[in-house]
């Protein structure tokens, strides 16, 4: 069965012009795309998407950096898409992720670590409605 799952290409690796390459590498991996844009968060917006973290040392410091630019959100779908993307992106710290992993390719450190990917089902379709309205995802497609 094919689930979903919110990828964010963060402000950092929209500012070095790798949204086209990170785009292609999740797309080679079997994600359909189902929903994306580009939008600049408020603070408010980047506070309440990272609420889970917000007792964490590093949440002021994330939440500035989520701000301070434009980030691409996109809704994914594919079979086990919640732990498949986050095999596609790596570990956190870009240092412990695998070779031929987004974030071993794209990531400057833990903080500025190129793409967000859910953590399960739940959070996901959380995180997906957060980004996008319903008549924004595009269900069946090719027809
Ligand atoms: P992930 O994004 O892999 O799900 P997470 O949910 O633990 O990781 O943390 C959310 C984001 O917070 C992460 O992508 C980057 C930032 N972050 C996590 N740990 C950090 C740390 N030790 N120092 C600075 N930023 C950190
Ligand atoms: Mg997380």
């Amino acid at each position: 069965m094919s689930n979903k799952t919110l990828a964010i290409i963060k402000p950092d690796a929209v500012n070095d012009n790798h949204v086209g390459e990170i785009i292609s590498m999740i797309c080679k991996a079997g994600f359909k795309v189902k929903a994306l844009k580009m939008i600049k968060l408020s603070e408010d917006a980047a506070k309440a998407f990272y609420e889970i973290h917000k007792e964490k040392p590093f949440y002021g410091e994330l939440v500035e950096y989520m701000t301070s630019g434009p980030c691409v959100p996109i809704a994914l779908e594919k079979e086990n898409a919640v732990e498949d993307y986050r095999k596609l992106i790596g570990a956190t710290n870009p240092a412990n992720a695998a070779e031929g992993t987004v974030r071993k390719l794209y990531a400057k450190s833990v903080q500025y670590n190129a793409v967000h990917g859910s953590d399960s089902d739940e959070n996901a379709a959380k995180e997906i409605a957060f980004f996008f309205g319903s008549k924004e995802l595009i269900e069946n497609y090719p027809a």
